[in-house]
C-alpha cells in the first residue's frame, strides 16, 4: 500500500486548554513521524511525497470565506502586535443576535472555530495545506487504480466542518478527498469514520447529500467531546436524509460490542455501493489512549482492517486522531496490514 507523507506537518504545534491550563497539545509532530517509523518498519510498501493542488480543491468541501480566514489569520492576528498562537475567545452561540462575519481578526477566529482546540502559529496554514494535499494525492492514487492507499496527514480534519475549525482540525481532509472523487466522476462515496470523537465536521459537510454516506462510530456525544453531535438521531436532512449513520458507543467499549457497530456501519456502506471508501482513521480507540475512553488493543486493530476489506472498495485511509504516541504506529498500520491480509 502506498503511502502519502509530508515532512510540513513538523511546521504547526499548537496549544490546548486541558483542565483549564494552556498546555502544548497532545496531537503532536511525534505522532505523524512514528507512524511513518512504522510504514517503513513494517514494510507496508513506498512512502511519497504530496503533489501540489489549487486551493479550489479546499473551496469544494469549505467556504471561500473559511479557506481565506485560514489562509490569512496569522497575518492579521499578528499585525495586532502579538506573538503566540492566535485563539478565539468568543463564539457566536445560539441566542446572539448577528451571524455577520466580524471584520478584526479576534472576532474572526470565533465565527470560524467550534471551540479553542484549533490554534493557528505562524506556519499553521503551510501544515494544514500540506495535509489536505496528502489526502488529495492520496485519493488520486486510488482514482487511478490502486486499491488502497493511506494518507498520514497531520493536523488532522474530521473536526472541521464547512465553516469552522476545531478539536486540532482545520481543513477535513477526508472531505476533501471525497469531493476530489466527485469532482473526478465517482457517483458515490462512502466516509467510514472510527475516530473515537464523532466526525462532526465530516457530518456538516455532507449532511444533505445522498452521494457522500458519512458513519461514524465512536464515543457517545453525551460523555464525550464534540459533545453537540454525533447522536444516532442525526440522520441526514432533505436529499441526505438516511445517508448520515452515527454509533455512539459508551466509555469502556471493547472489540466485542465495536466489531458490532463495525459490521452495522460496513453493511450500509455496502448497500451505498460506493466507487470508492475513505477511512477516516483514528486509533484514539485505543486503550491507553490519554485522552478517549475504549478499550481496543494493538491486535484489534488488525481485526479492523480485515473487516474494512471485505466491502471491496477501493479505499483511502486518512489518519485521524490517536494520542498514546508509544503504540501509535502499530496500531494505525495494524489497520492497514490487516486490510492488505485479506484483499
Ligand atoms: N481532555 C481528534 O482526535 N479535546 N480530535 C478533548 C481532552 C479535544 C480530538 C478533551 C479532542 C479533539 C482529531
Ligand atoms: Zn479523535
Amino acid at each position: 500500500m502506498l503511502t502519502v507523507f509530508s515532512t510540513n506537518h513538523r511546521l504547526h504545534h499548537g496549544v490546548e486548554l486541558k483542565d483549564g491550563a494552556i498546555k502544548l497539545s497532545f496531537e503532536e509532530p511525534l505522532r505523524a513521524d512514528t507512524v511513518l517509523d512504522r510504514v517503513r518498519s513494517a514494510g507496508l510498501g513506498d512512502v511519497t511525497a504530496e503533489h501540489a493542488y489549487e486551493r479550489s480543491c479546499y473551496v469544494a468541501a469549505h467556504s471561500e470565506r473559511y479557506v481565506r480566514f485560514l489562509e490569512t489569520a496569522w497575518d492579521q492576528w499578528s499585525a495586532t502586535g502579538r506573538s503566540h498562537d492566535a485563539l478565539p475567545l468568543v463564539w457566536p452561540v445560539n441566542g446572539l443576535p448577528s451571524d455577520e462575519e466580524p471584520d478584526h481578526i479576534d472576532g474572526k477566529l470565533g465565527f470560524f472555530a467550534m471551540d479553542a482546540g484549533a490554534p493557528i502559529g505562524v506556519h499553521t496554514w503551510h501544515a494544514v495545506s500540506s495535509s489536505a494535499n496528502v489526502a488529495l494525492t492520496g485519493i488520486d492514487a486510488v482514482l487511478n487504480g490502486a486499491t488502497s492507499a493511506f494518507a498520514l496527514c497531520r493536523p488532522p480534519g474530521h473536526h472541521a466542518a464547512r465553516e469552522y475549525a476545531g478539536g486540532y482540525c482545520y481543513l477535513n481532509n477526508a472531505a476533501i478527498a471525497a469531493e476530489r472523487c466527485v469532482s473526478r466522476g465517482a457517483r458515490r462515496v462512502a466516509i467510514l469514520d472510527v475516530d473515537f470523537h464523532h466526525g462532526n465536521g465530516t457530518q456538516d459537510i455532507f449532511y444533505q447529500r445522498a452521494d457522500v454516506l458519512f458513519a461514524s462510530i465512536h464515543g457517545d456525544p453525551k460523555v464525550s467531546y464534540p459533545f453537540f453531535a454525533g447522536s444516532s438521531d442525526e440522520l441526514g436532512s432533505g436529499p441526505g436524509y438516511g445517508f448520515t449513520v452515527n454509533y455512539p458507543m459508551p466509555w469502556g467499549t471493547d472489540w466485542n460490542h465495536y466489531q458490532i457497530a463495525l459490521d452495522s456501519a460496513i453493511d450500509r456502506i455496502a448497500r451505498h455501493r460506493p466507487d470508492v471508501l475513505i477511512v477516516s482513521l483514528g486509533v484514539d480507540t485505543f486503550k491507553d489512549d490519554p485522552i478517549s475512553h475504549f478499550q481496543l488493543t494493538t491486535d484489534d486493530y488488525l481485526l479492523m482492517g480485515k473487516r474494512i476489506a471485505r466491502a471491496r472498495v477501493p479505499t483511502l485511509f486518512v489518519m485521524e486522531g490517536g494520542y498514546m504516541v508509544d503504540e501509535i504506529g502499530l496500531n494505525a498500520v495494524n489497520v492497514l496490514l490487516g486490510f492488505e491480509a485479506d484483499v
